[in-house]
């Protein structure tokens, strides 16, 4: 039984984006949630708790997303729809969509670029691509997300002392938490939305513990090992984690697949030698149409990177777009191999601590019973 944490506001955020040069519903969808609920529901094995976030607790999730997104980019996600609303630049039911990004110039007088005065300009400049509209109900969907990331959290560590929600009684502490934390999270970076993310959400266990850790145990700093298994690589998380030596970074993912841009095997930390954060990222990229054998051969390389890092805490960024019928991914990973893959990770840290929390994975029809297969390998 897997303590999985929903919150009904996840399933309000419903966008458009530009795929394939055709404004159409968004792949990442509200059906996502209601089907892997549909599943959860059906099987009956997990304790499935349904929460919702309090002002306090937006409040405290939003103070601990600060720690890695600017305040200007936070406010940006909280007013930008009800501002082009106001100046009746969309209606209601329409979204905020990008037009013109960043440019980074070698010949402007300002490097890097700073936020435009342009509320048309605004949107381009703190997202990164098509796909992370904002409609009216995003921000509510967007901070419940990151709140599922937090609470969570105070499900797994031995203390009160974590901003446990009002709407969770539990003393009874778990090994593993699994969030349905929707919108995702590894691709947004401090100051850019992009590939339907909005808040890293997986940074926010972090920044918790760390704080958590800092009261009660100065001492102690805790490590952390976060294993992206989303069919693409997690730029923002990378990007938000390269610099510290206390977070491990490991992503398997399509090689040159969105975002397009990072996610080579190069990219390992801090090229410094003598910088303690040098080494503490592995990509490894696999081609399109890799096999389930050829997965497992870059999972078992990640995860002796993981045991070796000794980590006090296992985050794992979850994405079922590896699976075969993905319309964004490109491996040939079926149901039961999800059971397999994490039965390995399992076993290779079976007492961390570990959260787990939801990225991407487009098949509807599907995204439930590969959930429960990924589960079923998790519990033994
Ligand atoms: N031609 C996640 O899985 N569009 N994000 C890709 C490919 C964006 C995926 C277009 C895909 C974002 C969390
Ligand atoms: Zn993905």
């Amino acid at each position: 039984t897997m303590i999985i944490l929903h919150d009904e506001a996840t399933l309000l955020h419903e966008t458009v984006e530009l795929l394939g040069s055709k404004l159409r519903p968004a792949l990442e969808s509200p059906e996502r949630i209601k089907a892997i609920l549909a599943s959860i529901h059906e099987a009956q094995t997990h304790d499935l708790r349904t929460i919702s976030a309090s002002a306090e607790d937006q409040n405290t999730t939003l103070e601990l997303a600060k720690e890695s997104h600017s305040t200007d980019y936070l406010k940006h996600l909280q007013t930008v729809f009800s501002e082009w609303l106001a100046q009746g630049l969309v209606t209601a039911h329409e979204n905020v969509l990008p037009e013109c990004f960043r440019i980074y110039s070698a010949t402007s007088a300002h490097k890097p670029p700073r936020p435009p005065k342009d509320i048309y300009a605004r949107a381009g400049y703190y997202a990164f691509d098509m796909s992370t509209g904002m409609m009216q109900n995003s921000w509510a969907s967007i901070i419940a997300s990151a709140n599922l990331a937090v609470q969570a959290t105070g499900l797994l560590s031995p203390s009160s002392s974590l901003p446990l929600s009002s709407t969770i009684k539990d003393n009874d502490l778990r090994r593993s938490v699994l969030a349905l934390t929707r919108p995702p999270g590894h691709h947004c970076t401090g100051t850019q939305a992009g590939g339907y993310c909005y808040i890293n959400n997986i940074l926010l266990p972090i920044t918790l513990l760390r704080r958590h850790h800092h009261q009660r145990q100065p001492n102690h700093t805790p490590r952390f090992a976060i294993l992206d298994l989303d069919f693409h690589h997690g730029n923002g998380t990378q990007e938000l984690t390269y610099y510290d030596a206390d977070i491990l970074y490991v992503s398997i993912h399509g090689e040159d697949e969105f975002p397009y841009y990072t996610g080579s095997a190069s990219e390992t930390g801090p090229p410094d030698p003598d910088h303690a954060a040098h080494g503490t990222n592995l990509n490894l990229p696999l081609p399109p149409g890799s096999s389930f054998s050829t997965y497992l051969e870059s999972l078992s390389i990640g995860l002796d990177a993981v045991k070796q890092f000794k980590p006090d805490y296992l985050l794992v960024s979850l994405g079922f777009d590896t699976f075969h019928l993905d319309p964004l991914g490109k491996f040939d990973i079926e149901t039961e191999d999800y059971k397999t893959m994490a039965a390995r990770v399992r076993s290779t840290v079976p007492d961390v601590p570990a959260l787990i929390l939801l990225e991407g994975g487009y098949v509807i029809e599907r995204l439930g019973v590969n959930l429960l297969s990924f589960l079923e390998g998790w519990e033994g």
